[in-house]
This record gives structure tokens, C-alpha cells and sequence, in this order.
């Protein structure tokens, strides 16, 4: 540089405000100073540059700034939405631990419930022996009712025996020690639930005659209505044909024509004539066993 040539200018700007080094007179004319100056132009010239980029970033600032408003405002929203959040979070903890509660009850309740199915083939085998058991029992009351029942027909047959009747094949005989007529017999009988007895089996035929010996007894058997048929003093159908082996040879045969009841004569299976109703003769009730009640 030399003294001739234009000095330096030193006025410039920074951010819109007019800065100069000293007044706008002309510079002293020194090539130092004056390369000082222009060094410090340029510096100045950066410094504007840089202000200036520092002017755009505050603009950049300043929009950034209602973007931070913006975003504040969102954070808020955010915060808000964190806050919901968290009351959900702690309603879904709060449910979570009743559900635990809840499931380490079940786990109790199925614990027992596995307590229980163990017990089952226990208690199933427990069920049968019970159902053999009530069996047994049944089968035992059943026979307790027989054993009952054959008592009080002890009972009975002993308290009939002790009167005088005899048993057979499920009914009393009573064989009397007065004579009587026919007709007072079987009023005695009557006195004493009985009737005469009826004749209907060999085997009772022999029970009779046999218990008879050699004496001789009224039966039930009589002839009544206006053809004179033989008819059973009980009530019991006469039957003239199964009938006839029990009578003598010979017999009934209504010798004088009086002959209207039959006697027990002989001990044999043809045991049977027929007489006069009005001789006196020893006679034989019958009764029925009917169980009594309890
Ligand atoms: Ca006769």
C-alpha cells in the first residue's frame, strides 16, 4: 500500500447499527494504520456476516419459540395423558391383585377339590360295602320278620295248646272230653271261634283218627235242605266224590232214615258213619290259624 491510495473505509454495520472507527474524516496517512484499519475492516465485514447469521438464528429462535409453546402445550396434553394413564395403571394393579386373591382361592378350593377326588375311590369302595352292607342288613331284617313271625305262631299255637287245642297243619283241633248232640257240639264250637270240623285231606284224616284212638267223635259233616245234601258245618264245599274213601264200606246209609250227621268211628282212613244227630257224642272243633297282630 502507499500513501496514494484510497484509505481503507472503516464504517460498517453490525445488526443494523452504524458503527464507525472515527469520524468520517479522512484517515492519517500511514501504511500501518492503514493496513491495521483494513485488517480490522475485514474482521469488522466477518463480525457483520456472523451478526448476521446471528440475527437469522434469532428469527430461527423466535419461531422456535412458538414452537416450544406448541410443544409445552403438548407436553401438558402428554402429562395429562401419562396421569390417565397411571389411574388406569393402578386400577389394572388393583384388579390385578384381586384377581391374585381370587386365584389363590381357587388354587385353595381346587386343592381341596383334589383332596376330595383322592377320597373318591375310598368312598366309592366305602358305597359298596355299604350296598353289601344294606343287603346283609335287609336279608337280616327279613329274617328277623320270619323269626317274628314264627314266634308270635308259637306264641299263639302255645297259648292254644295251653287250652286244649292241638295244631296241624295250620289249624287248631280241639278234642272235647263231654259228649254232646250234633247240634250242641257245634254251639260249643261256635263259643269258641270254631266250628266241627270239616274233613278235606288225607293227611288231616289221618291226623284225626289217630288223635282219636278208639273213641268216637262228632265231625262237622250234616244234612240240610229239603234233598238232605251232605254240607260242612264251616261253610267248606262238600264234595261227595273226593268224599267217599273216608267213609266205612257200606256207609252213610241213613239206617231208619235218621241218620243226618256223620261221627268219626273208626281209626282207620274209612273212618266216617252216620247217625242220629241227637246222641251224645265226644266232637272236634276246628280254628282256623290266623296270624295275630302285632
Ligand atoms: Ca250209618
Amino acid at each position: 500500500m502507499t500513501s496514494l491510495e484510497e484509505p481503507p473505509c472503516v464504517h460498517f454495520s453490525v445488526d443494523k447499527q452504524n458503527i464507525s472507527l472515527w469520524p468520517r474524516e479522512p484517515p492519517p496517512k500511514n501504511a500501518w494504520l492503514l493496513g491495521t484499519l483494513s485488517d480490522i475492516k475485514t474482521s469488522g465485514e466477518l463480525l457483520t456476516g456472523r451478526v448476521d447469521n446471528i440475527s437469522t438464528e434469532g428469527l430461527d429462535i423466535q419461531k422456535n419459540r412458538g414452537g416450544l409453546k406448541a410443544a409445552s402445550v403438548q407436553i401438558q396434553r402428554v402429562n395429562v395423558s401419562l396421569q390417565h394413564v397411571r389411574s388406569q395403571f393402578l386400577a389394572l394393579e388393583t384388579g390385578l391383585q384381586r384377581a391374585d386373591a381370587r386365584i389363590q382361592m381357587l388354587t385353595r378350593s381346587w386343592q381341596d377339590v383334589s383332596a376330595l377326588n383322592a377320597q373318591i375311590p375310598e368312598l366309592k369302595r366305602d358305597l359298596d360295602n355299604a350296598g353289601v352292607f344294606k343287603a346283609k342288613i335287609q336279608g337280616l331284617q327279613s329274617s328277623l320278620e320270619r323269626l317274628d313271625q314264627l314266634l308270635r305262631q308259637q306264641r299263639d299255637i302255645l297259648q292254644m295248646v295251653s287250652q286244649d287245642w292241638k295244631y296241624f297243619n295250620g289249624s287248631y283241633y280241639y278234642f272235647s272230653y263231654t259228649p254232646k248232640t250234633w247240634y250242641s257240639a257245634q254251639q260249643y264250637c261256635l263259643s269258641r271261634d270254631s266250628h266241627l270240623t270239616s274233613v278235606t285231606s288225607e293227611q288231616e284224616q289221618e291226623f284225626l283218627y289217630k288223635t282219636a284212638g278208639e273213641r268216637v267223635y262228632w265231625i262237622g259233616l250234616t244234612k240240610t235242605g229239603s234233598d238232605r245234601d251232605w254240607v260242612w258245618a264251616d261253610g267248606t264245599p262238600f264234595s261227595k266224590a273226593q268224599s267217599a274213601r273216608f267213609w266205612i264200606p257200606g256207609e252213610p246209609n241213613n239206617a231208619g232214615n235218621n241218620e243226618h250227621c256223620a261221627y268219626l268211628k273208626r281209626a282207620s282212613l274209612q273212618a266216617w258213619n252216620d247217625g242220629s244227630c241227637d246222641i251224645q257224642f265226644l266232637f272236634i272243633c276246628r280254628q282256623p290259624y290266623i296270624p295275630s297282630e302285632l
